[in-house]
């Protein structure tokens, strides 16, 4: 698998477009999975993801630009072992704390949501009133899943112990315990049919989150329809003009100085998913780099 990282690079792109010294845009592939509860294999994701970039398009139909022009290098990636998620989460914090480089942009591509944490502390660290967006299908919001604290059902929970804000959206499937936590801490949320119906999702980013925003988005945020290779493939979720009019937005009113984009499984001959991550990624670079 790794050698494959070795050869390409995101989008297939000629090397004096992938060169690390003058790229704004980083691609760090994170194949970590140790603690998925249901549908396995993540850890395929960024590969699959890289793969079916090579046939990216690279004119941007939408802002008549070509994103790639800012410089795209992928790095090797970045291996953790799978025994225990909280030695993970530290190793991914001290790397990402070693590499960071404000001004830089930087795109995680996972593995698990678990990942989300450690990125985020260095990123905190590295940026003052840091916020997060976070688009899922759940809230992430347990303290403790299966005997760790670093389970991707708690990503959330870490996370907040590093940001001043995080807003949530898209979810649709979480406990009563998480249920009562989001009210008693009054986080802000809006449902998938909520975000599909109103606009109060645009009032949350502007409103509730802080200049400076990490993005992670959880594929099975969308729907189950367009991306079935999940862990969790829960009904009901956003569609892509939707997850694109979001990313849009947040690239508008705020600076968004990293993104994780976890949680896809890929599965055997239905590449379409692969492709619309790969797509999703390259028009987070374009809107990131051309809207202002
Ligand atoms: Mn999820």
């Amino acid at each position: 698998m790794s050698d494959n990282f070795y050869i390409l690079n995101f989008a297939g792109l000629p090397s004096h477009l992938a060169d690390p010294e003058r790229s704004k845009v980083k691609i760090i592939p994170v194949p970590y999975e140790a603690t998925v509860t249901y549908r396995k294999g993540t850890k395929e994701a960024p590969l699959a993801i890289i793969q079916a970039s090579q046939n990216l398009e690279l004119w941007d139909e939408e802002l008549s630009v070509q994103p790639c022009e800012v410089g795209i290098s992928t790095f090797p990636p970045l291996m953790c072992s799978s025994s225990s998620p909280g030695e993970s989460c530290k190793k991914i914090y001290r790397y990402v704390k070693e590499i960071i480089n404000p001004g830089e942009f930087y795109i995680f591509i996972g593995g698990e949501h678990t990942i989300t944490s450690g990125i985020v502390k260095a990123f905190s660290e590295s940026y003052s009133s840091l916020s997060v967006l976070q688009l899922d299908a759940h809230a992430d919001l347990r303290n403790t899943y299966e005997g760790s604290f670093y389970n991707h059902a708690c990503v959330m929970r870490r996370v907040q112990e590093y940001v001043s804000c995080f807003v949530q959206l898209g979810v649709r499937s979480l406990s009563r315990e998480e249920a009562r936590y989001i009210k008693e801490n009054a986080i802000p949320y809006q449902s998938a049919i909520e975000v599909l119906k109103y606009d109060r999702w645009k009032e949350l980013i502007r409103e509730k989150l802080s200049d400076t925003v990490y993005l992670t988005i959880d594929v099975d945020v969308m729907d189950p329809s367009i991306v079935p290779s999940v862990g969790c493939p829960e009904p009901g979720g956003l569609d892509w003009y939707k997850i694109l009019e979001i990313v849009r937005y947040v690239a508008e009113c705020k600076r968004i100085v990293g993104v994780d984009i976890v949680e896809l499984s890929p599965l055997p001959g239905i590449v379409a998913p692969d492709f619309l991550v790969a797509r999703l990624i390259y028009k987070i670079i374009g809107y990131n780099f051309f809207l202002k």
